[in-house]
């Protein structure tokens, strides 16, 4: 059992996310968990939805410049068309996989907090259904197929790559749950919601 006073002392240290890129990897997923995986990605769409029910307004509010909550879900969207073409790469058994945009400029400007949250979900899903078709008509041979990620400089497994994907989602999605959060104490929210 953990003691009273260790208790109390985890509740004063806020967690802090971890940035993305300051993740490091270790890539050992087994095979026969790839169908799972792709549960994870078939739903987050629909996970980010359970994010959203709260007011529109507070999920295009941005706190001290970071991201709203509807940057987070849009930028998800954002990269579908990186996620088709290194899909594409690792059939085509590319050596190294194309880079991601490191700056973000897409999500930067694509006036997610201007779109409805409706379509960003529904842009979101119809995309991420499509990914998840393609996947679920791979073999064995195509999970196992080995490609370089280039910020990484690592050479991980095509199915590696998925959890990779998964775990994306998952930061994305809790980065936009605080958001919310964020935005719902905040000052500058009066003036978000008129
Ligand atoms: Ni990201």
């Amino acid at each position: 059992m953990i003691p009273v006073e260790a208790h109390v002392s985890m509740n004063d240290v806020p967690i802090v996310g971890l940035q993305w890129t300051d993740r490091t990897w270790t890539f050992s997923v087994p095979v026969g968990v790839f169908l799972t995986l792709l549960e994870r990605l078939r739903g987050a769409p629909v996970r980010a939805l359970n994010c959203w029910l709260l007011l529109e307004a507070l999920a295009a509010v941005r706190v001290n410049g970071s991201w709203s909550a509807k940057q987070h879900i849009g930028h998800l969207v954002d990269l579908h068309e990186l996620d088709e073409q290194r899909l594409r790469e690792f059939i085509n058994r590319a050596a190294i996989l194309s880079p991601a945009d490191p700056t973000n400029l897409r999500t930067e400007h694509a006036g997610h907090d201007k779109t409805p949250t409706s379509v960003i979900l529904h842009r979101f899903r119809f995309r991420r259904e499509a990914l998840v078709e393609r996947m679920e008509s791979l073999s064995t041979e195509d999970v196992v197929v080995v490609a370089t990620h280039p910020r990484l400089g690592q050479p991980f497994r095509l199915i590696d790559w998925v959890y990779f994907i998964a775990e994306h989602d998952d930061h994305h999605l809790a980065a936009a749950r605080h958001a919310l959060r964020l935005a719902s104490v905040s000052p500058s929210t009066e003036v978000a919601l008129g």
